[in-house]
């Protein structure tokens, strides 16, 4: 049965930050391509969205950016409707979790599940920092992951492999505040006991949703329940959040992770206020389908927590959530901390908002993030893969059959839409047609199980099959003979009123994926935007014949190498810059004394300075180079580990300090004679140890 409406959701961001392509290919593309498909088949869907303004990430932030929380999320929250609205992701509401009408839904289920006894309290024991007077909860506190060992883990996550976390999980914590090794100190809070609803969710997922959930969503989820389910804390003892409904209750907010699904909730109502309609059908009526849009380090949230939640406060449960896995860029994983990202905001700034931009440079990211989309495992970002998506697909394939089409539709039917001769019809014609309405089925199939990658390949799969079929019937060759061969005229007109019913099949398909050149297309074929309705799809007949159209325009622009460079370029050196200033910033970086040495232990060290005459890699060895370097009294060959640092040809010719009097050492088969003094910085760079202008072999230690 389908269902009467649709409740469509994407993760709340935090507004802690701008939000990098990762972000946007796992939870917003996805999202918003199902919305534009329903809603082209005239379906009641409401897609909700805003931004996660508590947690401790926001007042940490605040620290870093010398400013107030609310300040905060004041910036970011409109930063990142704005870069939603500019790639044109169309939420029906984008809300803030800060709203007064936020604060008191979330407090109304707290309060309902407190009333109902679902909830239970528990003193236990908790990190509090001393210095701040603070309990270190999530991102309060951080150590090195037990799973993965990386020193970048928090109470709640590990920032390196995703993994869910308690504080008490981390090795050596310490207070993100202060820094300093945290105490233990008794504190009481209200849990969410999971454990007592543990039949529910394996009979709800690993029975009823083991086949038509994503098969990484349900085995995340099976771990989790087989792992045993623990009872989680929904409050916090934070002065950042939503006061906990209570008189007792001083200092204590809801957990960001209790509040901010409901967040979902809340964007409803708001939205049913701002359209005067009724939000409670949405959340409340069997016949709704409510679907998450989630990266993967949100799928214990979605699919066993907040599903308990709904289920003790008399909600609907969602109907899938399409989690998507990572999207690596150039090689790495996306990171804010070490800058090895792309934020959307650069990419509309670089692009989107360049004189050759426009909406075309939108659908062209939402073209490669789809593509690239990781469904079922973790995919890549590259720049070259960016360009040749562009210039071999978008420009090459699709753009290249909708621009011959016109061209060829001016050129030999006068600008028309010619008619359609049945009887001049042949099996490529009648293979064409039955292509194009195959497509409405494979393509529909796709998106309704969430394969976008898929969908999109359809589509993509459909303009070549157009390009061949003009490749075979060869008009512009007919068009030669026409004047000798009056019948050839009749094939001319077959293949281009195919070529434009394939045109506008086209419009209708990509549209939920690229929706502006959908648009764009109507307008050069002169018809209405309602054109673009699903059910028009695997039409053969919706540019009527005579209708004249516009002269095309090239729907894509090529990316030039240029592009690919500079963007590669600025990747490395943003991340490069982070990493020094991060580096010096850091009070553990600097290297622990060596133990003490005498006068007399440094005077025995001969050091002169030299000139490096000539310089070459060793083979098999990544890290040497072999140098000969004139002393003046003679000259020396020493194997120097700075090939990873300077090319051969950037060191000939530098003057260097050199450890005269050390003994030779054999490597890679070659004596070295000495060693070259280099200085090191917090980051690892290697600079010269500047010799200045003295004389060769002249210089010595009094
Ligand atoms: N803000 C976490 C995240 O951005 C969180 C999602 C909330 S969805 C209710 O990954
Ligand atoms: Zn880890």
């Amino acid at each position: 049965m389908q269902p009467k409406r649709y409740l469509i959701t994407s993760a709340l961001p935090y507004a802690n930050g701008l939000k990098h392509i990762g972000h946007l290919a796992g939870a917003y593309i996805p999202a918003d391509i199902y919305v534009r498909y329903l809603r082209s088949q005239q379906r009641d869907v409401v897609f909700v969205c805003g931004s996660d303004e508590h947690g401790t990430a926001i007042p940490i932030q605040a620290m870093k950016e010398h400013t107030t929380a609310q300040e905060i999320i004041d910036k970011y929250h409109q930063a990142m409707k704005e870069d939603f609205s500019d790639l044109h992701i169309s939420f029906d509401v984008y809300d803030r979790t800060s709203s007064k009408l936020h604060h008191e839904t979330a407090r109304e289920f707290f309060s309902f599940l407190l009333d109902r006894n679902e909830l239970e309290t528990k003193e236990t024991e908790q990190f509090y920092d001393e210095a701040s007077n603070t309990f270190l909860a999530d991102r309060f506190i951080k150590g090195t992951c037990p799973k993965c060992k990386s020193d970048r883990a928090y109470g709640d996550q590990c920032e390196t492999c995703g993994s869910a976390l308690s504080p008490d999980e981390l090795i050596n914590p310490v207070s993100t505040i202060s820094g300093n090794k945290p105490v233990k100190k008794k504190t009481t809070h209200w849990y969410l006991p999971l454990a007592a609803h543990e039949n529910f969710l394996r009979e709800w997922i690993l029975q009823q949703h083991k086949d038509d959930w994503r098969a990484s969503v349900v085995g995340q989820c099976k771990s989790w329940i087989d792992g045993g389910l623990q009872s989680r804390a929904v409050t916090r003892d934070l002065d950042w959040g939503i006061k906990v409904p209570l008189k007792d209750a001083e200092g204590k907010v809801l957990y960001v992770w209790f509040d901010a699904p409901i967040g979902y909730i809340s964007a409803t109502k708001q939205w049913a206020i701002d359209h005067n309609k009724d939000w409670k059908p949405y959340w409340y009526d069997a016949d709704t389908q409510l679907v998450h849009f989630i990266g993967k380090d949100n799928i214990v949230f979605h699919c066993i927590i907040f599903p308990v939640m709904l289920k003790l406060h008399g909600n609907i449960l969602p109907t899938s959530v399409p989690a998507n896995e990572f999207l690596n860029l150039e090689g790495d994983k996306m990171s804010t901390s070490r800058n090895w990202k792309l934020e959307m905001r650069d990419y509309i700034n670089d692009f989107v908002k360049k004189d050759n931009g426009g909406d075309q440079c939108v659908d062209m990211l939402r073209y490669y993030l789809t593509q690239i989309a990781p469904e079922t495992k973790d995919s890549e970002f590259t720049w070259k893969g960016f360009q040749d998506a562009v210039n071999s697909e978008l420009v090459a394939v699709f753009g290249n059959f909708v621009n011959r089409t016109f061209v060829l539709m001016h050129k030999l039917c006068a600008g028309k839409v010619p008619a359609y001769h049945p009887d001049a019809e042949d099996a490529i014609d009648r293979q064409l047609r039955e292509d194009i309405q195959a497509a409405k089925k494979k393509v529909e199939d796709s998106i309704e199980h969430y394969r976008f990658r898929e969908a999109l390949f359809e589509v993509i799969d459909l303009a070549r099959k157009g390009n061949k079929y003009m490749q075979e019937k060869e008009p512009w060759i007919k068009a030669k003979t026409v004047k000798e061969n009056p019948l050839g005229q009749l094939a001319i007109d077959n293949c281009l009123h195919n070529c434009l019913q394939l045109t506008a099949n086209l419009a209708i398909l990509i549209h939920p994926f690229l929706p502006s050149t959908a648009v764009q297309m109507c307008k050069m074929m002169k018809v209405v935007e309602k054109m673009l309705d699903w059910s028009n799809a695997g039409g053969l007949k919706l540019l009527s014949v005579g209708y004249s159209l516009r002269e095309p325009q090239l729907l894509f622009r090529k990316i030039e190498d240029e592009e690919v460079t500079t963007q590669i370029n600025k990747l490395k050196s943003a991340s490069m810059s982070t990493t020094e200033s991060s580096a010096s910033a850091s009070e553990n970086a600097f290297l622990p004394l060596k133990p003490e040495i005498t006068i007399d232990d440094f005077g025995k060290i001969d050091l002169r300075t030299g000139i490096i005459l000539s310089a070459q890699k060793v083979p098999k060895a990544d890290k040497l180079l072999q140098l000969e370097v004139d002393l003046g009294f003679e000259k020396r060959t020493i194997l120097s580990g700075i090939a990873m640092h300077f090319s051969p040809e950037e060191v000939v010719g530098k003057q260097v300090i050199v450890v005269a009097n050390l003994a030779p050492r054999k490597m890679r088969g070659i004596d070295s004679n000495g060693m070259i003094l280099m200085a090191e910085d917090l980051s690892g760079k290697l600079y010269f140890a500047d010799a200045g202008s003295l004389s060769k072999g002249g210089w010595k230690v009094s």
